[in-house]
């Protein structure tokens, strides 16, 4: 088989459909470096004493990992200095951080969860980074939150890396789905799948059910119509799988289908959801749509929100087309 490289990848991309700038191609080439030297330190585990808590606290008063700590850094630092961001935000920080004035300033903005699926790590179960990339609003001089605020439709690319049993980048720049697997000898991400198609049709869904005594009606009628199998409404036998990684979750549904959902539910009325939308939500929506999926927050979808603070949450449903449109319409009825 013929080897194309990210970067021979991202050049005949940007001959077919000029979508993919020299300054965009840095930049997706320099996330997808951080992410080799991630998966490097994820593979060392206790041998390069990461595990375990960095004893400190994030933004949203999760215990951190240190892995989730190294993470951060090792996206900040490879892309600090190339010009080609004007700032970026994590979900490991609490305010987003402009470039540095001792180096260019670039045109693009990037936001990123540096290791998700933290409760994974210490387990040695699939973990990823999810990275969305916008661009630096016309005329911005000093970068700050609202010129991140802006709605998914918005994102220029967006991609996730999984470190699994292999290490694979997934991307998009809106001209479908690209996966490429990291060649650990060569130190090469290769690609290995094309315009990836999410299967419209799925007996699979993912969701936490531990948490369904405080689902919402709609969620709870979902749910227990699938349990309810060949005898139920639906007619058929569904399977569950839940990663508690995304990025690990997502995966699967890319590959064969299914229906992945966090949604709000009843115990903090004001907290929608788990989920972040603007580094987590946003871009695994680009993703999903571009692959012929749906993703919505059971209302709407989700890359039309407006956002208005850089770590709000947001509900989730994504997926399998067929599977999102009938769990969304459940909310409308
Ligand atoms: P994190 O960003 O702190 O790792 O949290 C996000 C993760 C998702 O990857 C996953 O789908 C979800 O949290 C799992 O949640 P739960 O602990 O309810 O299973
Ligand atoms: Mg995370």
């Amino acid at each position: 088989m013929k080897r194309i490289s990210l970067t021979q990848h991202l050049i005949e991309e940007q001959r077919l459909y000029n979508t993919i700038p020299a300054s965009l191609r840095l930049l997706i080439e320099v996330v997808a470096r951080a992410c080799k030297t991630i998966s490097h330190s994820v593979g060392k585990g206790a041998l390069g004493d990461v595990l375990g808590s960095a004893n400190s606290e994030n933004v949203q008063g999760e215990v951190q990992k240190k892995l989730d700590v190294i993470s951060n850094e090792i996206l900040l630092q490879a892309n600090e200095w190339g010009g080609h961001l004007a700032a970026m935000a994590s979900e490991e920080m609490e305010t987003i951080h402009p470039i540095p004035n001792r180096y260019p300033m670039g045109e693009y903005m990037l936001l990123f969860d540096p290791l998700d699926g933290s409760s994974n790590i210490d387990v040695n179960v699939s973990i990823g980074t999810i990275f969305s990339v916008l661009k630096a609003p016309e005329g911005m001089v000093t970068p700050t939150e609202k010129d991140f605020l802006q709605p998914g439709t918005m994102q220029v690319a967006a991609g996730y890396a999984v470190y699994g049993p292999q290490t694979m980048l997934v991307l998009t720049t809106g001209n479908g789905v690209q996966c490429f697997t990291l060649d650990r000898e060569m130190g090469s991400w290769v690609m290995t799948q094309r315009d990836i198609q999410i299967p419209a049709e799925t007996k699979e869904f993912a969701i936490n059910s531990s948490n369904a005594r405080h689902w919402h009606p709609p969620v709870k009628r979902y749910i227990d119509e699938m349990l309810a199998g060949r005898t139920g409404p639906r007619g058929k036998d569904f399977n569950m799988r839940w990663i508690a990684s995304m990025v690990a979750d997502v995966h699967r549904i890319l590959n064969r289908g299914g229906i992945f959902m966090y949604p709000a539910d009843l115990r903090e009325p004001d907290k929608a959801g788990k989920l972040r939308l603007m580094y987590e939500a946003n871009p695994m929506a680009f993703i999903v749509e571009q692959a012929g999926g749906t993703a919505t927050n059971g209302q709407k979808r989700i890359m039309e929100i407006q956002p208005e603070k850089l770590h709000q949450r947001v509900p989730v449903f994504l997926g399998s087309k067929s599977e999102v449109e009938r769990v969304t319409s459940y909310h409308a009825a």
